[in-house]
């Protein structure tokens, strides 16, 4: 546990530093037996797999992504996205394994996988959201792995999550059923539908939102290797890149669920711009 030098920001709000609105992620053993990773996972909405990963496999996926972008510019982020590379990584042994044992079933991967990257001094970053929201026309036995492809520390403006919402996105969920039950089909599973804010988001402000909640946000020194996994109810968020070193906050997040069940067919193409999802 380390104390923060400057207060945190997210989208021009400053979050509240408090013991009562801040604290820290729980780490996980990787080696844990699979019935304690899953009960873990269903008490806290989140497994921080610590060293999941080799570290120098998403150490040479992150120069690979930068050497790319270098000497084809910005067309390379999306031959990037569509490679075979990319792939590869997202599908290794390690991790498919993992979720075989994890889900008790043949897992299935969404092909809409995102990249991220922050740069310092950016002031805009991911804002408040629960991912169902984005995914509602299949299943919710839905599991997010966020991967930070590099060293992550908290100043570099890694993934936030709000302690104990999972059982608020289920309530905002099941909320959000009754207004969008008189939409169309294609409306009611829409995260820009008339009954939703901007984004999708819950919120931009996340001091309000813990607040709000009466909760604490979690934030994590991530390090390459790392994985966190997320349920699709669980509300996170990320704070702005403010590295003093200033390097580029790097990162995947890409989705699986057991193939047997519904699958949002909205996720089977590659992610584009403006796809609207
Ligand atoms: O990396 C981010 O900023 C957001 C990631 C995210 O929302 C997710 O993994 O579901």
């Amino acid at each position: 546990m380390r104390l923060l030098s400057n207060p945190l920001t997210s989208n021009s709000h400053t979050l509240v530093m408090t013991p009562e609105r801040l604290g820290w992620l729980e780490p996980s053993d990787p080696n844990l037996p699979m019935k304690q990773l899953q009960r873990r996972y269903q008490e806290q909405g989140y497994l921080w797999l610590k060293g999941f990963f080799k570290r120098n496999i998403v150490l040479n996926f992150r120069d690979h992504f930068f050497q790319s972008i270098q000497s084809r510019g910005p067309q390379a982020f999306f031959e990037i996205l569509r490679s075979q590379e990319y792939q590869d990584f997202c599908t290794m042994p390690r991790l498919w394994n993992f979720y075989q044992a994890f889900l008790r079933g043949q897992p299935y991967l969404h092909k809409r996988k995102l990249i991220r990257f922050n740069h310092p001094g950016e002031d805009h970053c991911t804002g408040g959201h629960y991912d169902l929201i984005y995914l509602r026309a299949g299943t919710d036995k839905l599991y997010t792995s966020w991967i930070p492809l590099g060293d992550t520390p908290v100043e570099m403006g890694g993934l936030i999550y709000l302690e104990h919402s999972d059982m608020v996105g289920r309530q905002m969920e099941a909320e959000f059923r009754v207004k969008n039950a008189n939409l169309s089909e294609e409306e009611r599973i829409s995260a820009y539908n008339q009954n939703m804010r901007a984004n999708g988001w819950v919120s931009t402000d996340l001091a309000d939102m813990a607040e709000r909640f009466k909760s604490r946000w979690l934030v994590a020194d991530y390090e390459a290797g790392d994985m966190v996994i997320h349920s699709p109810y669980m509300i996170h968020a990320a704070t702005v890149n403010n590295d003093p070193l200033q390097r580029t906050r790097l990162s995947t997040d890409i989705r699986f669920q057991c193939i047997q069940d519904e699958i949002d067919p909205r996720w089977s193409k590659n992610w584009e711009i403006g796809d609207y999802l």
